[in-house]
């Protein structure tokens, strides 16, 4: 069985202002689809809401798709008989564009049934082949957004730019269930301009307001966009093409707090929709406009995938002064890996769930992650579900800073997601209730993590010059104390942890002034200090805390003797037995080749200074 999906659009803004040339603006209603089911059968038959019988005794509302049916087959060379089953939840006859998302589901249907790719311009025209039918003169907006994921602008004889909407919140559409013509408006309206310079005025003021919309929706200026869809229904009204009904439903809405409340298509009946920021607004816009024919458009993103690599420091962060408020007791400096990373999608659900490598996660794990969530959720005042997938390319919680991709990319999906627009920095100063050290994924090159009242993270340098670092991984076995517990340990029992912070806030001045003249020498010296220097002070915790392993020590010492036969490496360590060599890319093939007598080439990773946390991509 093949089944195809094909959705339904709303116009925004622009209605009549487009027959002289100005944009509208349509929008997916991803809320309202159509999903056809093709299977071989006895005789072509077709099962609708309005008809189920043999298709040659369909009644003549079904003309457009019967005639596209017979078209598709005959390009497809489909000798056999079949039965198209097609379920609609768009209603008909309101602007919605049922007509065209019917057909286009069908023909999508059919393609895959054939198992024949389908392009974007085949499907527009067969669409176009249904639409004649259905409405003589088809503009052809409907086509494009009924399989479009994005908004789109629509121009006569100018074709169709899609928008990148930011807008999050509601759309609440209601039919008036009065029935009016649009044509009959249309010529009308141009009655009208002959006779009256004002109404003229009205149309191009009206055009206006449907053109600066545009910025509005990339930039998510949901109560700007109100404004302008109130000033467009009063110059709707202007031009009489209201209805006392639709002026009754615009006004209810703005007085329970819709940011704005227009009529949509036509006018003089048809329907009407109200934009609302939130849904507590949403809920009341509905109680208001209690009806049957009363539909919801979820504005905001519903899927957002990120990603972020992972960092190593050369300054280390060991310890919080703070622990509720995750303040860190000295500063850190890290470099952004490019071959380390973890991807991340949030989806709109029904459920809160959590998934790491394609495992759905446990009650502790999950409840993490989303007590994290919830800071995003508070801000946005958006309480719906979701769904986190996350992949890590490399080994999860082995030392090798899963936990800091791994919140970087999450916080930047999060941010994404529930609309909050965050500069980085800010971003940073909530990343770090999830683990510190992913304040510094969020950037690229060489990141510093400030210890402050609030702390936060930023670029410190592009790290765009001679700079590569090398994992080798010893082992890939998740570690068993955690970070956090080990710092904690370290903070409380060990003799020699004031001495780490001491010396850690001298090393963080000293690599600054390294970085900034490129001095590597210096950059590694202090780099490989300060990761041994982290290690000794835990081993003295009480009970002892040591992640080195016996091949941990061979590393080291044969990354010494590397150096001391005058190539530029560097060794540090993270919370794991695992060894990562800061050296040139010039150097880097020769220190693999040696590597080889005593790792598995499995086990090294080669990488460069990788980016800051990136979206990659939404809808
Ligand atoms: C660092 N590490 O600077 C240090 C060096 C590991 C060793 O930051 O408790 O997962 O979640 O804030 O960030 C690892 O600790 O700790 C870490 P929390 P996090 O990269």
């Amino acid at each position: 069985m093949n089944e195809s999906l094909s959705h339904g659009k709303v116009i925004l803004m622009g209605e009549h202002a487009v027959v002289y040339g100005y944009g509208a603006i349509a929008i997916p209603l991803f809320s309202h689809s159509v999903t056809t089911t093709v299977e071989k059968s006895k005789a072509d038959f077709l099962d609708c809401s309005l008809y189920k019988g043999k298709m040659m005794n369909a009644p003549t509302q079904l003309n457009n798709v019967c005639e596209v049916i017979t078209e598709v087959k005959k390009r497809l060379k489909i000798d056999e008989t079949l039965k198209i089953t097609i379920d609609s939840q768009i209603p008909s006859g309101r602007g919605m564009g049922s007509s065209a998302a019917v057909v286009s589901s069908i023909i999508k249907a059919m393609y895959h049934y054939k198992q024949i790719f389908l392009t974007q311009e085949q499907l527009l025209e067969l669409v176009h082949i249904g639409e004649t039918i259905a409405h003589g003169n088809p503009s052809g907006l409907d086509g494009v957004v009924v399989n479009s994921k994005t908004p789109v602008l629509f121009k006569r004889g100018k074709g169709i730019v899609p928008i990148q909407s930011r807008l999050h919140g509601y759309l609440v559409i209601r039919d008036t269930c009065i029935v009016a013509s649009t044509k009959q408006a249309v010529a009308d309206i141009a009655e009208l301009i002959k006779k009256d310079d004002k109404s003229r005025d009205s149309l191009d003021q009206l055009g206006k307001l449907s053109e600066s919309s545009i910025r509005l929706i990339e930039e998510g200026n949901m109560k700007e966009l109100g404004l302008k869809m109130i000033q467009a229904q009063s110059l709707l009204k202007l031009l009489y093409v209201s209805h006392p009904l639709i002026d009754q439903l615009v006004d209810k809405a703005l007085a329970v707090g819709a940011l704005g409340a227009k009529l949509t298509g036509g006018g003089r009946g048809g329907c009407v929709i109200a934009l609302c920021q939130d849904e507590i607004v949403r809920d009341a816009v509905i109680e208001r406009w209690n009806d049957e024919n009363l539909w919801v458009l979820d504005l905001n993103v519903r899927r957002v995938e990120s990603r972020a690599h992972a960092n190593i420091a050369l300054v280390k962060y060991w310890g919080k002064e703070d622990e509720e408020q995750v303040i860190p007791y000295n500063s850190s400096l890290s470099l952004t890996l490019d071959k380390l990373y973890t991807d991340t999608i949030i989806e709109t659900s029904d459920k809160d769930e959590f998934v790491l490598d394609g495992v759905k996660q446990g009650k502790s794990e999950s409840e993490k992650i989303f007590r994290f969530i919830d800071r995003f959720r508070q801000l946005s005042q958006r309480k719906n579900y979701i769904r986190i997938a996350s992949v890590n390319n490399f080994p999860t919680a082995a030392g090798l800073a899963s936990s800091a991709s791994g919140f970087a990319a999450l916080a930047t999906a999060a941010n994404r997601y529930f609309n909050l627009n965050l500069s980085k920095k800010k971003l940073s100063e909530i990343t770090r209730f999830g683990s510190g050290s992913a304040t510094r994924s969020l950037f690229g090159g060489f990141v510093i993590w400030q210890k402050d009242e609030i702390p936060y993270a930023y670029e410190f340098d592009s790290a765009d010059w001679d700079i590569a670092m090398i994992v080798v991984i010893i082992n890939r076995e998740k570690k068993d104390v955690s970070s956090k517990e080990a710092m904690r340990r370290t903070v409380y029992t060990s003799p020699y942890y004031p001495a780490w912070v001491e010396n850690a806030q001298i090393d963080i001045e000293n690599i600054k002034k390294a970085i900034k003249k490129h001095d590597f020498k210096v950059l590694g010296e202090i780099t490989q200090s300060n990761a041994l220097r982290m290690h000794a002070s835990m081993m003295a915790a009480i009970p002892p805390i040591i992640y080195f392993q016996p091949q941990t020590l061979t590393v080291l010492r044969f990354v010494d003797e590397l150096n001391k036969r005058g190539l530029e490496c560097y060794a540090t360590m993270d919370a794991g037995p695992n060894v990562k060599i800061l050296t040139r890319q010039s150097q880097v093939r020769v220190i693999v080749d040696e590597l080889a007598s005593l790792i598995d080439q499995k086990g090294i990773i080669i990488c460069n200074p990788g980016e800051g946390a990136t979206i990659l991509n939404e809808s």
